[in-house]
């Protein structure tokens, strides 16, 4: 006719003092649901990343050491052709690293072709005539493209010498000094495709466009005319996006320059398609985000990130 209140823990005071003998222990209800377990959550960018990393695995495309944030000039404007009066290597543009401020480590020999042909051009080409700064070359800098590792890999691929075709793409943060807005921060991850084989075109390019962005859900492109400073021809890509239901802007894409790969010593035949888009961009459209600072900062609202679905990019 008494309620005991039945013992929960052990103790080791009850060990100690041997209660535990007359201790009535409440039985175990094997049936009881467990605390829920709170494991990590992937940041939505990092979802979408895996997705895309994915699609480059599936086309047999192999992923590039990205893993160095600070760069030289030299790999990340002059190896690409970039001219050194180029708006975009403005500290408007650019992030310079105050401390260490400049590089050591050029390869002498391909520093002196790539001041030749921005000075003098050669291989058909006319350069720029200018007088080419080793100083400016060395400045260290927040790299503003992962096509700085690109030209960095190209470069390994060259120097090989194997002649063999290559397939690479690079998933990471890039930064530029740009002005601050709504769907822009200094800070965003580059997406970055290349295909490097004897006498690739457009049509290539092209091809490969339509199997990559068809892998994201996106099978009506367009193609619009382009510059930038490392290829030649150029495109923006533009898809129709049935979940929004119009025409947008996923990137750019072109095929490098002779002025970028001949001084790697790749012979003319050796031919560079590649492309670009951002992470950013496709993250917002698939959570349905139109602030970049619900996605990333210290704004952000951890329980979204806890809680919002997979990622299924082409579903
Ligand atoms: O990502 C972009 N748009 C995009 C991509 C995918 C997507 O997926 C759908 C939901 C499923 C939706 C949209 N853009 C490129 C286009 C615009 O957002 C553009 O306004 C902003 N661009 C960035 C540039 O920022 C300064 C996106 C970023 C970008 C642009 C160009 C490149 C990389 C990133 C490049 C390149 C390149 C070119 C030639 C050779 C090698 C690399």
């Amino acid at each position: 006719l008494t309620i005991e209140k039945l013992a929960t823990d052990l103790t080791w005071e009850m060990i100690l003092d041997g209660s535990w003998q007359s201790t009535t222990f409440k039985a175990y209800n094997l049936n009881a649901m467990g605390r829920p377990t709170t494991g990590g959550h992937l940041h939505p960018l990092l979802k979408v990343r895996e997705e895309f990393r994915q699609i480059f695995f599936e086309m047999g495309f192999t992923e590039m050491p990205t893993n160095q944030y600070v760069e030289s000039s030299f790999w990340n404007f002059d190896t690409l052709f970039q001219a050194q009066q180029h708006p975009a290597r403005d500290s408007h543009d650019t992030f310079f690293i105050k401390s260490p401020a400049t590089t050591k480590a050029i390869p002498a020999d391909f520093m002196e072709a790539t001041k030749a042909i921005h000075e003098t051009g050669g291989f058909g080409s006319i350069g720029y005539k200018y007088e080419w700064q080793e100083e400016e070359a060395r400045k260290n800098i927040l790299r503003t493209h992962t096509t700085a590792v690109s030209s960095r890999m190209l470069y390994k691929l060259a120097k090989e010498g194997s002649g063999k075709p290559a397939k690479y793409f690079s998933i990471d943060r890039v930064y530029r000094n740009e002005t601050l807005d709504a769907t822009h921060l200094a800070e965003f991850h580059q997406i970055e495709g290349l295909v490097a084989d004897y006498d690739l075109n457009l049509g290539h390019l092209i091809g490969m466009l339509k199997e990559f962005f068809r892998r994201l859900g996106m099978t009506q492109l367009r193609f619009k005319p382009a510059y930038n400073p490392y290829t030649e021809p150029s495109m923006e890509v533009f898809a129709f996006h049935e979940g929004l239901g119009k025409w947008i802007e996923v990137g750019n894409s072109g095929v490098f320059r002779p002025e970028m790969l001949r001084p790697m010593g790749f012979d003319e035949r050796m031919t560079v398609i590649a492309w670009g888009l951002s992470l950013e961009r496709p993250t917002m459209i698939k959570y349905g985000l139109s602030n970049i600072r619900d996605l990333v900062g210290h704004k952000v609202d951890l329980a979204v990130v806890q809680s919002n679905p997979i990622c299924r990019l082409d579903k």
